[in-house]
């Protein structure tokens, strides 16, 4: 079956913009993989996909003000077809219809684009240990802003006992009655592809997110069939194949519909945010309004309050060991946005001199021509 633009998701709006582009004789290509210097591209040659290595041109890396603007994985391109001596190169980014991507409050530099133009975002978790209500509304909050529809899996149903599963659901689709929440796993595929079945449709994108090892990868396969498999490591002690997903990459479903695996999403670096971070233990900020001393360090002083929760068993000592690094933590995290801010106006910098130099040049030449007394 010949396969069209629109499998990948192409349409009307895209056609519209892209438009000015045909006229250069430039083809339109969805970037599927981000190699860091080079991009997986995909486009349609006469009813079938082909696959392009391609790069920014340097107008598109320039007229980027943040890396937001930068192409991701998910975008729609205009390319010019390379040849031996040329490479393939991205001359314009289409607008994102959807985005979904981390964006701290105020700082639009440190925006980061996971996945663009997705249709549905599906959150894999599970009700054991990686099920965190906290972070699944920070999930909510960036699904929200992307435009996207929010599914949520809570996956390993099999490992779990069932009234555990259905407290997970319920209490989900407690923070968000516009999420579809369900419960799957991986060991139960035919379930599974029917849960998905509804959001599979021709030309629409999910993008898989969640923590490592929920079973994004696992579930992804699964859907793909024979077209794809892992060549993962094999564990050691568990004896099974187990493949830490390293980069983003989008797949077309041969039955329709394209997914994006995602590498797990480290919570620490997924939400960098000095409010978020705090935000996570605000119930031991609430103890510590309780500490005898304004002062307290919350180690060994006298009347510590959070001391005396841990020891009296109402509060986990590790989630206690972690609020006494969290200012540390949050000090890395402030020099890391210090480190990302001077990067920023280096380029900014280096941006300026490439265009003093060309004035310089532009000025020499001009002397030149001027004609001699
Ligand atoms: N029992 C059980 N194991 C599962 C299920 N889903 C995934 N697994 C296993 O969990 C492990 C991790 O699965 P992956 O699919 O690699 O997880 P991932 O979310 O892609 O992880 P990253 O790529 O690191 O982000 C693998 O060993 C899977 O076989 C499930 O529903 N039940
Ligand atoms: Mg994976
Ligand atoms: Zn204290």
């Amino acid at each position: 079956m010949p396969v069209a633009l629109a499998d990948l998701g192409w349409n009307h709006e895209f056609e519209q913009e892209f438009a000015p582009y045909a006229a250069n004789d430039w083809v339109p290509a969805r970037l599927i993989r981000d190699n860091k210097i080079t991009y997986g591209a995909l486009t349609v040659e006469k009813g079938r996909f082909e696959e392009y290595e391609v790069v920014m041109s340097g107008k598109v890396y320039h007229d980027a003000a943040t890396d937001a603007d930068l192409p991701a994985v998910g975008d729609w391109v205009a390319l010019e077809l390379g040849d031996e001596d040329h490479d393939t190169v991205i001359r314009a980014r289409l607008s994102r219809q959807t985005c979904l991507s981390r964006k701290s409050a105020g700082h639009s530099t440190e925006e980061q684009v996971i996945v663009a133009n997705p249709t549905v975002v599906v959150v894999v978790t599970e009700s054991g240990p990686d099920l965190n209500l906290r972070r699944m509304e920070r999930y909510f909050t960036v699904i929200g802003r992307s435009g996207a529809r929010a599914v949520v899996l809570v996956n390993k149903s099999d490992l779990f006992a069932a009234d555990q599963n259905q407290a997970a659901v319920e209490a989900i689709q407690g923070l968000n009655p516009d999420a579809e929440v369900h419960l799957c796993s991986a060991m139960k595929p035919r379930i599974f592809k029917q849960t998905l079945k509804p959001y599979l449709t021709k030309g629409h994108t999910l993008a898989f997110i969640g923590s490592s090892g929920v079973g994004k990868s696992a579930l992804i396969n699964e859907l793909l069939g024979d077209e794809f498999q892992f060549t993962g490591e094999v564990n050691e002690i568990t004896g099974k194949g187990r493949h830490t997903t390293t980069a983003r990459e989008l797949m077309v479903l041969r039955k329709g519909g394209i997914v994006v695996d995602n590498p797990g999403i480290k919570e620490i670096q997924m939400w960098t945010d000095e409010t978020v971070l705090r935000e996570r233990f605000a119930d031991i900020e609430d103890l510590a309004m309780q500490c005898r001393f304004q002062d307290c360090k919350h180690g060994k002083d006298v009347g510590c309050a959070i001391r005396i929760a841990v020891e009296e068993g109402r509060l986990d000592q590790e989630r206690h060991l972690g609020y006494l690094k969290l200012d540390e933590e949050i000090a890395k995290l402030l020099k890391r946005k210090k480190t990302r801010q001077m990067t920023v106006e280096r380029r900014f910098k280096r941006d300026h001199k490439i265009k003093a130099r060309n004035r310089t040049d532009r000025m020499e030449y001009e002397q030149d021509l001027r004609p001699r007394a």
